[in-house]
């Protein structure tokens, strides 16, 4: 169960100093504190059932990858919670992805298959097998001895000897994209790169170029031994089968946003999560966690009795594991007006870890550096303080987590919009120290089920979801209620008198002078018939200083009224309210 929290701004009171009965009802402002809106995890949990059960119908077709039933599906359980909710327009915000499969991939080498033989991202693939093609190495390579390998970065680096060849070149110096390019302007029929250190290379070409050769990836042992075994072979040509199938296609897809329909659009607050998954398991903390506490948060803000005073605008964001699309998609769309308007982005991306942190994207570096390269906006670290503050207030132990980018957030900053948001572990290790702040296991991954089959429901962290959801929630009022005035009012500003049977004196200062206020008096919870509360207007004298005095709400009546009383003050910038008894018989 989470910690209720409330943050509270100046409350005013002034008891009166008459022979009263102090401390009077404290009138709060009508929003002068921060809360967590009584949201909790157990409210987010019963949206992550769902959402898991959608992933779990759909397991046979991809659970909720990108272009899949359950991603549909699972987009169409957010729309209708958000649309009960009563307070949001929901939209889907649809953009084209490009998307690359592939069928076989294989190589064999007189007939001996190559086990680490991989694919390259956005590279082409063979119209046809390759059989019995000779396999080279580039034969002029200026970069040979400096890498241990023939590099091939350079079409200078070929001769007819490697045309319609299957050529091996290593990793280095260049991009993959060149290398492939420059194989395939020297004639050659594929391109095969293998690392320059063990393990897989899990490259990309970068941009697709149509008419390249196909391009493949082997790891650094694999790739050194048919190395050697070429240059062994002197004249004799190494003959290879070579297949790589793979289709490119252009899928539609779409974010689900949802915006509430009161607040100002001039002050636009966003949070997000993303909704798609990866094609191998439910993706339940992956990311229906972030999802699902942004559920029950939508629900909360609609829960209040106040609208929105800015406007909360919330990303479900799709194709966020084939790299961050929806997202990015999402804000190239947007004019430059339009990004102007957004004051804040929070994101929430993996909240449930088995192995949890409460981590906060660290968008001051306080815990972690910021890497190299990464932009990180003005404001971005109030938006964390926002967090850590209320940690701190209801002593949650937390840490930052690395700004890297690695999430939706990232097309934010990098059009320098404030971030920051909350997140609980992937797969880092968790360290001693952080036991010590959050339990768990030391030298296990935050979340072992990363990605894999088993990020479930049952593996979801129910402890952690019921932290990070009220902070969600926390954060949410923060960004979206501006504090009322009255929380700003100077307490030295106000200050009340005993006139003893005359009634109270109200003297407000820091006023312009001749400046007029308007009062009102109501007394609390009791009301004279046909009397409306007393109410009147005082103007400062030269020094800014207006002082009226109030006798009750029917001044022909003060004795007889004993009780708490409100007086109300306009001053223009503020709203000033302060609280007195009358206490026996006055
Ligand atoms: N990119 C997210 C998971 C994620 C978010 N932040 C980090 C930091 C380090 C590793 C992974 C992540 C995803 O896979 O959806
Ligand atoms: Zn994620
Ligand atoms: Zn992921």
């Amino acid at each position: 169960m989470s910690k209720r929290f409330t943050h509270s701004a100046l409350a005013v009171t002034a008891a009166a100093a008459l022979g009263l009965a102090t401390g009077g009802p404290v009138l709060a402002a009508p929003i002068s504190v921060h809360t967590d809106m009584d949201v909790t995890g157990e409210a987010a949990l019963a949206h992550l059932q769902e959402l898991s059960d959608i992933s779990l119908d759909h397991a046979d077709a991809g659970y909720r990858a990108v272009d899949t039933p359950g991603y549909k599906a699972a987009s169409e359980y957010v729309e209708k919670v958000l649309e009960a909710s009563g307070k949001f327009d929901v939209t889907r915000d649809t953009f084209t992805v490009p998307t690359q499969t592939f069928g076989e991939v294989s190589f064999s080498v007189e007939g001996e298959a190559q086990e680490t033989f991989s694919t390259l991202s956005n590279a082409e693939g063979t119209d046809a097998p390759l059989t019995d093609t000779a396999v080279t190495l580039p034969t002029d390579d200026a970069y040979g001895d400096k890498a241990g390998g023939e590099l091939g970065c350079e079409t200078g680096d070929y001769s007819d000897a490697n045309a319609g060849t299957i050529v091996l070149v290593q990793r280095g110096v260049c991009a993959f994209g060149e290398k492939v390019t420059a194989a395939t302007e020297a004639g050659a029929a594929a391109v095969i790169i293998y690392n320059h250190s063990p393990g897989a290379l899990n490259g990309t070409v970068g941009d697709r170029v149509e008419g390249n050769i196909a391009g493949a990836s082997m790891e650094l042992a694999e790739g050194d031994a048919l190395r050697e075994q070429i240059l062994a072979a002197g004249d004799t040509p190494v003959l290879g089968d070579l297949t790589v199938e793979t289709t490119f296609e252009d899928i539609e897809t779409w974010n689900v946003i949802a915006e509430t329909k009161a607040g100002d659009p001039d002050d636009v607050q966003m949070m997000g999560a993303h909704l798609d998954g990866v094609a191998e398991g439910p993706g339940v903390n992956d990311n229906a966690s972030g999802v699902a506490g942004l559920l029950a948060v939508a629900e909360g803000l609609a829960a209040q009795p106040h609208d929105v005073d800015n406007q909360v605008r919330m990303g479900f964001w799709g194709a966020e594991e084939i790299g961050l699309v929806g997202s990015t998609e999402y804000v190239a769309s947007l004019s430059d007006e339009e990004k102007e308007r957004i004051s804040s982005y929070l994101n929430y991306d993996m909240i449930g870890s088995e192995n949890y942190v409460i981590g906060t994207l660290d968008s001051d570096g306080s815990d972690v550096p910021i890497p190299d390269g990464v932009n990180v906006p003005e404001g971005s670290a109030e938006l964390e303080e926002i967090f850590t503050g209320y940690f701190d207030s209801i002593g949650q132990p937390h840490v930052g987590t690395e700004f890297s980018g690695r999430s939706d957030y990232q097309a934010f900053i990098d059009n320098g919009i404030p971030v920051s948001g909350l997140f609980t572990g992937a797969d880092a290790i968790k360290t001693e120290e952080e036991v010590e702040l959050f339990g768990g296991t030391a030298g296990v991954q935050q979340d072992r089920n990363y990605h894999t089959i088993d990020d479930t429901y049952e593996n979801v962290d129910q402890e952690a979801m019921g932290i990070m959801v009220p902070a969600m929630a926390y954060a949410a009022h923060v960004v979206a209620y501006d504090l009322d005035p009255v929380a700003s009012v100077d307490r030295d500003r106000v200050s009340v008198k005993d006139l003893k049977k005359s009634g109270v004196e109200v003297t407000v200062t820091n006023l312009e002078p001749g400046q007029t206020v308007d009062w009102t008096l109501t007394a609390d919870g009791r009301t004279k018939p046909g009397k409306s509360p007393a109410s009147g207007t005082a103007t400062a004298d030269e020094s800014g200083t207006a002082t009226f005095t109030v006798k009750g709400i029917d001044p022909s009546a003060v004795r007889g009224l004993p009780g708490g009383y409100t007086v109300s003050v306009d001053t223009g910038d503020t709203a000033v309210e302060v609280g007195f008894t009358v206490g026996g018989k006055g």
